[in-house]
C-alpha cells in the first residue's frame, strides 16, 4: 500500500449549489473530478488530518466507487477515523444523526437527492458540519475557492475496503467503522414518537402505504413501520434501493409518485400514504383522496406537534424557506410562536436550530424537519403524522378540514419550467429585477401589485448576508408570486414559479388549487413574460 500524490489542475464549475455539488454522473466519473472536489473539501474545512468523519450516500450509481475513493483520500491525508454506513449507504437524516451522536468533525454525503440516478443521470457530494447540517455558504465558498486553485491530491494506492460487514477495520492507519445505517436512526425515532399509540393505530385496521421509490428509505421504513410498528408486510412498497431508482425519478410529488397517487385516490385506497426521495430527506403526505401540500403539512405539524412526546413541551419557534406558503405563519401567529423566513435550502435553518430559536422548520419542496437532526427528514415527518393521527383519531381529510377552518387555507402551487436555456432564464430574472421599483400600484390580470422586491437574508445568529434569493411579488388581498432559479439542476436552468393565495371563507376552501390560483398564475406570467422569454406556454411540472 502506497501513499501517492497526484498532480491535477483546477476543474471549472465545482461550485456547490442549494445542496452540495451536483453534476451528471459521467462528469463526476471523469478524470480527477471527484478527487479534486474532495481535496477542495479538505482544504475548505481546514484540513482533515486527525479528524473523524461520517460517510454514506443514497446508493445511486457510482455511490460504492466514490466511497472507496473518499476513504483512500481521507486515509492519505491523515484522517483519524471514518464512520461509514454498511455498503456505503446512509440516508441524509441518518448521516446527520450519526455526525451528531458521535460528535464527529462532520461528514460527506454522496447524493443528488431527488434527481434521477444512473450512468446518464446525476450524482452529488456535499459536506455536513459537526452540528450535522449542510455546510453554510461561508464554507461552501471556501470549498469552491479551493477547487479553483487545487494542484494536487493525496490518495492511497490500495484495494477496496470491504464495507459489506458491520464492524471495525482500517486503511493505512485510519480507523474505519462500518455501522448499520438504520439502528441509531430508528432509536432516535423511538425517543421522539409515541410508538405504542402508532402500533395500536396500525393494529386497528388503519392501512398505510409508504412508497420508498426504490431509494434509500426502503430499509428504514421496513424496519420502523413494518418490523417495529406492526404495519402489515407489503405496506412499504418499492423498498429495495436500486442504483437508478428503478429507472424513476425519486422525487415524492404527485407527478413522480404517480403509482402512490393512483392507489390513494381510489375508494379502496389506504387511509394514509407517504413517499420519500432519493436520500430520504423529503416526504409527501396523502390521505385517502387527499393530497396534502408540503406547505400545508408543515403548518399541520406545527399546529399538532405537541401530540408527540418529543415535542410535548411546545415548539421554541418555527421557520420556513421564503417560497414556502405562509400557512405556517398563520399557525405561528395563533400560537404566539416566532416564525422565521429563510432562503431556500436547509443550510439556512442550522443556525436557528443550533441557537434554540426554532424547533420545527420546512420547505415547500416536501422537506420538513426539527431540531432532532440538522437535515430535513422524510420518515420523521411520516411518523409525526402517524403519531398525530393516532392521538387525534381523525382521518387525514378531517385533519385538513379542521386545520383550514381554524387557520384559513393558503392555496399553493409551484410551476417548474425545466431545462430552459440559461441565458434566457437569466434574462427573465434580470428583467424582473430591473422593474421591481415600478411594479407596485400597477394592475395585472385583475390583481394589484402591492409589493415587489428581491429577497435577501441577514442571518440573525452569525450576521451573514445572502442576497438574490428570489423575486417576490405581493398582491393586494394576500396573493403572492415568487420567481427563482433552481440551484440543484444539472441541465440548463430550471425556473421555479411559486404561487399562493389565502382564503378565509369556509365556503371557498375546497377548490382545486390550479383554478383557485388562476388569476395569480396569469398575473405571474404577465409580469415575468414567461412565454416571451422561454417560449414555453406550460410548465413541465406543477406541484
Ligand atoms: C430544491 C428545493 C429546495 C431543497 C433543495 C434540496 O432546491 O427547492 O427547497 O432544499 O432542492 O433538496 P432548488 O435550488 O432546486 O430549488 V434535496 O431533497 O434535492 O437535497
Ligand atoms: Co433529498
Amino acid at each position: 500500500m502506497q501513499r501517492i500524490t497526484v498532480q491535477t489542475t483546477p476543474i471549472e464549475g465545482q461550485k456547490p449549489g442549494t445542496s452540495g455539488l451536483r453534476k451528471k454522473t459521467h462528469v463526476f466519473m471523469g478524470p480527477h473530478y471527484l478527487e479534486n472536489f474532495i481535496q477542495s473539501i479538505w482544504i475548505g474545512i481546514g484540513g482533515v488530518e486527525g479528524k473523524t468523519l461520517v460517510l454514506g450516500g443514497d446508493g445511486r450509481y457510482f455511490n460504492d466507487r466514490a466511497a472507496q475513493v473518499i476513504l483512500r483520500m481521507a486515509a492519505a491525508s491523515g484522517a483519524k477515523k471514518v464512520i461509514v454506513g454498511q455498503n456505503a449507504i446512509l440516508s441524509t437524516p441518518a448521516a446527520s444523526n450519526l455526525i451528531r451522536i458521535n460528535g464527529t468533525d462532520g461528514g460527506i454525503i454522496m447524493s443528488a437527492s431527488h434527481n434521477p440516478g444512473g450512468p446518464d443521470e446525476d450524482f452529488g457530494v456535499k459536506f455536513n458540519m459537526p452540528n450535522g447540517g449542510p455546510a453554510p455558504e461561508e464554507v461552501t465558498n471556501k470549498i469552491f475557492e479551493a477547487s479553483q486553485k487545487v494542484t494536487s491530491y493525496d490518495i492511497m494506492e490500495t484495494q477496496d475496503v470491504d464495507l459489506s460487514e458491520i464492524g471495525e477495520t482500517e486503511l493505512a492507519g485510519m480507523e474505519i467503522q462500518v455501522v448499520d445505517p438504520v439502528a441509531d436512526y430508528a432509536a432516535l425515532m423511538e425517543k421522539l414518537f409515541d410508538f405504542d399509540a402508532i402500533r395500536l393505530l396500525l393494529g386497528s385496521g388503519f392501512r398505510i402505504r409508504f412508497d420508498a421509490m426504490h431509494a434509500v428509505t426502503g430499509p428504514y421504513a421496513k424496519a420502523i413501520l413494518e418490523q417495529t410498528l406492526g404495519a402489515p408486510a407489503g405496506s412499504v412498497v418499492n423498498a429495495v434501493p436500486s442504483p437508478d431508482f428503478g429507472g424513476g425519478h425519486p422525487d415524492p410529488n404527485p407527478i413522480w409518485a404517480k403509482e402512490l397517487m393512483t392507489a390513494m385516490f381510489s375508494s379502496e385506497g389506504p387511509d394514509f400514504g407517504a413517499a420519500s426521495d432519493g436520500d430520504g430527506d423529503r416526504n409527501m403526505i396523502l390521505g385517502r383522496n387527499v393530497y396534502v401540500t408540503p406547505s400545508d403539512s408543515l403548518a399541520v405539524l406545527a399546529a399538532n406537534a405537541h401530540f408527540a412526546p418529543g415535542y410535548e413541551d411546545g415548539l421554541k419557534g418555527v421557520a420556513r424557506s421564503m417560497p414556502t406558503s405562509r400557512a405556517l405563519d398563520r399557525v405561528a401567529a395563533a400560537k404566539g410562536l416566532d416564525c422565521y423566513e429563510t432562503p431556500t435550502g436547509w443550510k439556512f435553518f442550522g443556525n436557528l436550530l443550533d441557537a434554540g430559536r426554532v424547533s420545527l422548520c420546512g420547505e415547500e419542496s416536501a422537506g420538513t424537519g426539527s431540531d432532532h437532526v440538522r437535515e430535513k427528514d422524510g420518515l420523521w415527518a411520516v411518523l409525526l403524522w402517524l403519531n398525530i393521527l393516532a392521538i387525534k383519531q381523525q382521518s387525514v381529510a378531517e385533519i385538513m378540514m379542521g386545520h383550514w377552518s381554524e387557520f384559513g387555507r393558503n392555496y399553493y402551487s409551484r410551476h417548474d419550467y425545466e431545462a430552459v436555456e440559461t441565458d434566457k432564464a437569466n434574462a427573465l430574472i434580470d428583467e424582473l429585477r430591473g422593474k421591481l421599483d415600478t411594479l407596485p400600484g400597477t394592475s395585472v390580470s385583475g390583481l394589484t401589485v402591492e409589493t415587489a422586491d428581491e429577497f435577501a437574508y441577514d442571518d440573525p445568529i452569525d450576521g451573514s448576508h445572502t442576497g438574490q434569493q428570489g423575486i417576490r411579488i405581493g398582491f393586494e388581498g394576500g396573493a403572492r408570486a415568487v420567481f427563482r432559479l433552481s440551484g440543484t439542476g444539472t441541465v440548463g436552468a430550471t425556473l421555479r414559479v411559486y404561487l399562493e393565495d389565502v382564503e378565509t371563507d369556509p365556503m371557498n376552501m375546497h377548490r382545486d388549487a390550479q383554478s383557485a390560483l388562476a388569476n395569480v398564475i396569469a398575473a405571474a406570467d404577465e409580469i415575468a413574460g414567461i412565454t416571451r422569454h422561454t417560449g414555453r406556454t406550460e410548465p413541465d411540472v406543477k406541484t
